[in-house]
């Protein structure tokens, strides 16, 4: 038998420049699902993948997802590690914010609730107004409750939905 993990992570994944040897940002995205599992975190639930307009200054389409993953990691090593999977995936941290970019792998929700250090904000601070977060996230966590507003993944959704 195995012990239950001492942390959840809901996490959003996005890719918008397709990779050598691997392809497409969706089959980016499929691989990065697998590189999260073997590196050790239980993977608990995929979206599907859907395809969004790019927000900010890149002028290419976006594969967008979200996943639930498990593991004994606190906040800022299971960021490490999410920055770690990007890097295997050739993203690179130089230059401007927001480029295009292979992997990003973001932190959106966490079972321990709110936290805040240097390089780390959970909740993600703008996912509530991301409707490619959002949308995926509702397909796998709508019960979720956001520790801020105390509005669920579903009910932030619906906000965002009908703001758009
Ligand atoms: N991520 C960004 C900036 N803009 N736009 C879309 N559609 N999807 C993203 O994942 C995304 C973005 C910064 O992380
Ligand atoms: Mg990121
Ligand atoms: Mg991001």
């Amino acid at each position: 038998m195995t012990e239950a993990s001492a942390h959840r992570y809901l996490i959003a994944l996005g890719s918008n420049r397709r990779l050598p040897g691997v392809g497409r940002p969706r089959a980016v995205l499929d691989a990065a699902v697998a590189v999260l599992a073997e590196e050790g975190w239980q993977v608990e639930a995929v979206s599907r993948w859907i395809e969004s307009r790019p927000l900010g200054p890149s002028s290419r389409r976006y594969s967008n997802g979200a996943a639930l993953i498990a593991g004994d990691l606190e906040p800022c090593e299971a960021l490490k590690s999410l920055q770690a999977i990007e890097q295997v995936f050739g993203r690179e941290r130089r230059g401007q914010r927001w480029r295009s970019r292979t992997l990003d792998l973001d932190i959106v929700l966490w079972s321990g609730g709110a936290w805040h250090s240097r390089d780390l904000a959970i909740p993600h601070p703008a996912f509530r107004e991301r409707r490619f977060v959002l949308g995926p996230a509702a397909q796998i966590a709508p019960h979720w409750r956001d520790p801020v507003t105390r509005l669920t993944v579903r009910q932030l959704s619906r906000r965002a939905e009908a703001r758009a």
